[in-house]
């Protein structure tokens, strides 16, 4: 099995590229964003609770997200890994991951960070927001509220996978052709 954690802040381009590579190496691709999403749309209980943090730019409680990513990952076990888009994005989650896939075990292959520079990744998430009616990337004070949860609560989260030893940074910035290209060097050489 191949598992991959794409890591980065957001619209650093995590589920742009998961389209692509979930393809090329036959993997399960969970993003947490896209399953609260779904819920939200279908206003389903979990839904309701997800919105009201999302909204704000908040982060989702741990319990909640946890409980719904196992979920996600015990119903489907049939391709040649996962790639998680999203998740972890605190230490608690982390360690749930880890705990979990070594139950099953299995563990994480490598963790890549898509790395760009703050002042481009707001662009593009105003650009998204203009059609994507999302709440959570139209307003400047909620994106930057993510960027503060995420230097709170995510960015720690790089030395504890460096520490593990399976941490890969790649540059993000560029078109997206270029980022396939370096993401899949990467994982060409795990
Ligand atoms: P996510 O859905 O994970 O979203 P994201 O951080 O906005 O996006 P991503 O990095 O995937 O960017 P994308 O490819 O779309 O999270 C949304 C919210 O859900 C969180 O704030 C939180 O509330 C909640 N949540 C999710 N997971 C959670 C967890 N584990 N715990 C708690 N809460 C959780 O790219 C963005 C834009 O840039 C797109 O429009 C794309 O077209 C464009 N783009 C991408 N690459 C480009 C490039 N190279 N050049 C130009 N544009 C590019």
């Amino acid at each position: 099995m191949i598992n991959i954690v794409l890591f980065g802040k957001p619209g650093a381009g995590k589920g742009t590229q998961a389209e692509f590579l979930k393809t090329k190496y036959n993997l399960t691709h969970l993003s947490t964003g896209d399953i609260f999403r779904f819920n939200i749309k279908n206003e389903t209980d979990l839904g309701k609770l997800a919105k009201s943090y999302m909204d704000k730019g908040d982060l989702v409680p741990d319990e909640v997200t946890t409980k719904m990513l196992i979920e996600a990952v015990e119903n489907n076990f049939d391709k040649d890994g996962f790639l998680f888009d999203g998740y972890p994005r605190t230490l608690s989650q982390s360690e749930a991951l880890d705990a979990f896939l070594s139950k099953k075990e299995t563990r994480l292959t490598a963790t890549i960070a898509l790395e760009a520079d703050d002042k481009i990744l707001i662009q593009r998430l105003l650009e998204r927001g203009k059609t994507s009616g999302r709440p959570d990337d139209q307003d400047e004070e909620k994106i930057k509220n993510r960027y503060d949860e995420y230097n709170e609560k995510t960015a720690p989260l790089i030395e504890y996978y460096k520490k593990q030893g399976n941490f890969h940074a790649v540059n993000g910035m560029g078109s997206i052709e270029e980022i396939t290209q370096r993401l899949t060097k990467v994982i060409d050489n795990l």
